[in-house]
């Protein structure tokens, strides 16, 4: 969250003990050129151009000039370096909190909580209901000093109950579709209370159905004093994902949104720090390394961790989803992706084993071995992978070589593995992600991104990972 009136103190004492710089140097460039990708939404790379001033650097520093009342004079001078270097009030965009309370300080006033199963669905066992209503409490129990305890009679804090269209409150079900349950915020009666429409089908682990742990992870959420978050990563996300309820860890987001309410677990020993909270990969960080990257039916797919974001065609701000919102079985921190548009399918990668999927239907015969699709036994990952549409290969690449696959006939071409530098000039290091959009093709590298004709092997621009996401918080 943010808090202003601490920072303000903060740049006053800077302002004091700032010495004037008199000279931009090199780094100085470099650090600028950041700044205003960072903070001004600077998004095409321009290497060293920043002092001689063309656009678009000299607009946004002409623009970050007329923000912060220095004389604008588009060029990077003393003073706007200065400014630069002072500390930002708000904290860094990544960390911009995105959860959202009910307001008002509407949470309970106690940290002794008591719930109640009042009755169940034929969906499950009683014990699998028992044990999802338990973990989806001690969720929140673990990152905050609430303390959960369970009565089996009477009137308790949160009662939870399954029922189907009208059932008791002013808050009738829809029948299956539509509405899975919900949940009333912090206060007497039925406040807290959670409801289960019984016209859903709630399951234990399954990725058919609804995953009772997940939904009711949420609702206590609710009952806790949460609203929905805007983080797709969070628990309080309002989109059903289907997430493994055996190794699901609480988001960072839901983590800050709870704390805000009700601080932290006291007895959590700091030396034992556990999973940490996942936080999701932002879109303006210029340091981030993408996973893998692929088309998929004219879009662009861009892989990190369990995230990927999808750019429709028709709007320049891709959107952010889970991996698993659109492929359940698909593995998180993949190591390559790509697509073949004749066969219409995508292929993901992990280690020694492949994924195939026909848009979001899984095919036949995957997951498989990389071995099992004509790569030779040694190759125990690939780095990235890039179908190129004028002669109908896979490029697959391997550490600092490469192989061309023929994908019909499942196996690697003569004359391969080659050096990836035989091919592919400039690049710093190991290939990290490889796709060819609009005939260009796209070889990632660490941070950067490089653009080449893989026809005359020309090179034409380099980039960052996240280009093509177009960071959107200013
Ligand atoms: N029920 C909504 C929900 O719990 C009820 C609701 C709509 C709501 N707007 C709200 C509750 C604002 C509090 C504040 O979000 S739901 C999901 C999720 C639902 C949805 O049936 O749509 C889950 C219930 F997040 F997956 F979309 C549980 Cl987990
Ligand atoms: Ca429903
Ligand atoms: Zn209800
Ligand atoms: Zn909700």
């Amino acid at each position: 969250m943010r808090s202003c009136s601490l920072c303000i103190v903060l740049s006053l004492a800077v302002a004091v003990y700032c010495v004037p710089v008199s000279q931009v140097t090199v780094q100085d460039e470099g650090f600028a050129e950041s700044y205003l990708k960072k903070f001004f939404n600077l998004t095409e790379e321009t290497g060293s151009t920043i002092r001689r001033g063309i656009s678009p650097v000299t607009k946004k520093l002409s623009e970050m000039q007329r923000f912060f009342g220095l004389q604008i004079t588009g060029m990077l001078d003393a003073d706007t370096l200065e400014m630069m270097k002072k500390p930002r009030c708000g904290v860094p965009d990544s960390k911009i909190a995105r959860f959202s309370t009910f307001g008002n300080g509407l949470k309970w006033e106690k940290n002794s909580l008591t719930y109640r199963i009042v009755n169940y669905t034929p969906d499950m066992s009683v014990s699998e209901v028992d044990y999802s209503i338990e973990k989806a409490l001690q969720v929140w129990a673990k990152v905050t000093p609430l303390r959960f305890t369970r009565f089996y009679s009477g009137t308790a804090d949160i009662m939870i109950s399954f029922g189907r269209l009208s059932h008791g409150d002013y808050y009738p079900f829809d029948g299956p579709g539509g509405t899975l349950a919900h949940a009333f915020s912090p206060s007497s009666d039925i406040g807290g209370d959670a409801h289960f429409d019984d016209d859903e089908t709630f399951t234990f682990r399954s990725n058919r159905g609804y995953v009772l742990f997940i939904v009711a992870a949420h609702e206590f959420g609710h009952s806790l004093g949460l609203s929905h978050s805007d983080d797709p990563g969070a628990l309080m996300y309002p989109t059903y994902s289907y997430r493994n309820p055996d190794t699901f860890v609480l988001p960072r987001d839901d983590v800050n949104g709870i704390q805000s309410l009700y601080g932290r677990n006291p007895e959590k020993d700091p030396g034992q720090p556990g999973p940490e909270a996942p936080t999701t990969p932002d879109a303006c960080d210029s340091t981030m390394v993408l996973d893998a990257v692929t088309t998929l039916r004219g879009e662009m797919l861009f892989f990190k961790d369990s995230f990927f974001w999808r750019s429709y065609p028709q709007s320049n701000t891709p959107q952010q989803s889970l991996i698993t919102n659109f492929w359940p079985n698909a593995p998180t921190n993949i190591d390559a992706a790509y697509e073949n548009r004749q066969s219409d399918r995508i292929f993901l990668f992990k280690g020694r084993r492949v994924w195939a999927y026909s848009g979001y239907e899984p095919v036949r015969g995957y997951p498989t071995k990389l071995n099992r699709i004509g790569l030779p036994r040694g190759v125990r990952k690939i780095d990235a992978a890039l179908y190129d549409a004028e002669s109908g290969k896979t490029l697959f690449f391997v550490g600092d070589y490469y192989f061309s696959y023929d994908e019909a006939r499942r196996t690697v071409d003569r004359g391969f593995p080659k050096r990836v530098d035989q091919t592919f000039f400039g690049l710093p290091g190991k290939v990290t992600a490889a796709f060819q959009y609009r005939g260009f093709t796209y070889i990632y590298s660490g941070p950067y991104m490089f653009e080449y004709n893989l026809r005359t092997g020309r090179l034409y621009r380099v980039l960052r990972n996240s280009y093509f996401l177009r960071c959107t918080n200013f």
